[in-house]
């Protein structure tokens, strides 16, 4: 198949990128390097060094005999993604082109604006530049599980049947996000339901949960391959971050209590996903939502499973938790869409968080010690929201 993949220079994309151009599909990947530059912003690099795309592709070409097509240009441009569209003509876009932190989002209005436009106007250009050049592509878009909150009742995949007043129905779950930059991923799913619904189109919404890991089968055959890993407090997630603190002799960071529960999966597990959410489209008119993961700990299991595959001894700091979250909750989330599809997962093992750690201490004099304590918090004070109205002024 043609396959595009937007934000094919990220954590993700990139390792989605190569794995499906393995397989034998005609790959293209859309990027305007934003991850890069929100490096540049935050003082912070990849733990493990990244080469420029360019390098990365001809090191595929050259190892794989197989072409990868490169876009570089902005989402948020309207004519950049029709033409790049009408030119490699794909039958399925893999949308991971967004800002994808949660802490990124909440440092001030700026930052908040920046995400959602970013966020949900690349998705909507991307919408009509499907509709009204072919219809028929499918698009699976990356979601978030974080778009469901933590109810106090099971998270369903996408829909619930609710009977109401003597009335039933299957209605979207209720959302309930928990940062600006999750709120811009059910500001998307909204928009993808509505142009699925109007246009007919066909999309895949894989809300996802936090990954972990870094090495893929084929980014493993050359350091030119690799793709990034952050542990810093903004773009670093809680499992990559605690196998980097235990690697460098920092204490592992749990925020409040701990007992925040998420559901997790295996770098590897994304691109056999994706894979077969493109083997097994969406239907015209039908917005699927998989629940992508494959297991659910608590923040503290973690930490523990950690400090247990740990070579050296690691201690455990219980910190202010710098955002406004549920720390005791009932988590159980239906995830059964994409088992029933075949996918057979990754579960989390000593021996990959082994690998990890020791990932952390080969590079340990690239981490950037400052970088690890959040400083990014949830609750703006009143000064700070001026500063900030009046800077919109
Ligand atoms: P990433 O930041 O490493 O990759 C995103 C890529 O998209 C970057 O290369 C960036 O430069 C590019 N991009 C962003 N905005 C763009 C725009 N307007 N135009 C063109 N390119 C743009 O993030 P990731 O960790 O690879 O995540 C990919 C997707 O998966 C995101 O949508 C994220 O919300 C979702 N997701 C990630 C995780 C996770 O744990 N990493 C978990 C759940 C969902
Ligand atoms: N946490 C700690 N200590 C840390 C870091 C995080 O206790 O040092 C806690 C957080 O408070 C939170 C949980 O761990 O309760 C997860 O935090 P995270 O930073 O790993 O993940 P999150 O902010 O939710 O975002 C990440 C990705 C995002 C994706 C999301 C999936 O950055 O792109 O959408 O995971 S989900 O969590 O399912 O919404």
């Amino acid at each position: 198949m043609r396959i595009l993949v937007l934000g094919g220079d990220g954590y993700l994309g990139w390792p989605t990128s190569l794995y499906l151009s393995r397989k034998g599909h005609d790959v293209g990947v859309v990027d305007n390097f934003l991850r890069r530059t929100y490096d540049n912003e935050m003082g912070v690099d990849s733990l493990v060094p990244i080469q420029q795309l360019q390098r990365r592709v001809s090191r595929w070409e050259e190892i794989s005999g197989f072409q990868i097509d490169t876009f570089i240009g902005d989402l948020t441009d309207a004519p950049f993604i029709y033409k790049v569209i009408k030119e490699f003509s794909p039958q399925a876009i893999v949308h991971f082109a967004e800002q994808r932190s949660a802490p990124y989002s909440m440092i001030d209005r700026g930052h908040a604006v920046h995400t959602q436009v970013n966020n949900v106007v690349g998705t909507l250009n991307l919408l009509y530049a499907i509709a009204e050049i072919d219809p028929s592509i499918h698009l699976v878009k990356l979601g978030t599980m974080g778009e469901y909150g933590t109810p106090n009742i099971d998270i369903e995949e996408g829909y619930i049947e609710i009977t109401h007043r003597g009335r039933k129905d299957i209605l979207p779950f209720p959302k309930q996000p928990g940062s600006f930059y999750h709120l811009s991923k059910v500001h998307d799913s909204h928009n993808i339901h509505f142009a699925c619904k109007i246009w007919g189109l066909a999309a895949t919404d894989l809300n996802q949960g936090v990954v972990y890991g870094q090495e893929t089968e084929e980014t493993a055959l050359h350091p030119d391959l690799a793709t990034r890993f952050d542990y810093d407090a903004v773009f670093g997630t809680v499992l990559n971050r605690f196998c980097v603190q235990a690697a460098v002799g920092k204490p592992l960071t749990i925020y409040g209590s701990g007992n925040q529960t998420r559901g997790m999966l295996d770098i590897r597990d994304t691109l056999a996903c994706v894979e077969l959410a493109i083997e097994n489209p969406a239907s015209p008119g039908e917005m699927r939502v998989f629940n992508q993961f494959t297991e659910s700990f608590s923040v503290s299991e973690l930490a523990a499973l950690v400090a247990e595959a740990a070579p050296k001894s690691v201690n455990i700091d219980f910190i202010e938790d710098p955002r406004v979250e549920a720390q005791e909750h009932h988590y159980r989330a239906a995830h059964t869409k994409l088992l029933d599809l075949g996918l057979a997962p990754h579960l989390l093992s000593q021996s990959l968080l082994r690998k990890l750690v020791v990932l952390g201490e080969t590079y340990s004099a690239r981490v950037n010690p400052d970088a690890i304590l959040p400083t990014v918090k949830w609750k703006t004070t009143k000064s700070q929201l001026l500063t900030s109205s009046l800077n919109s002024l």
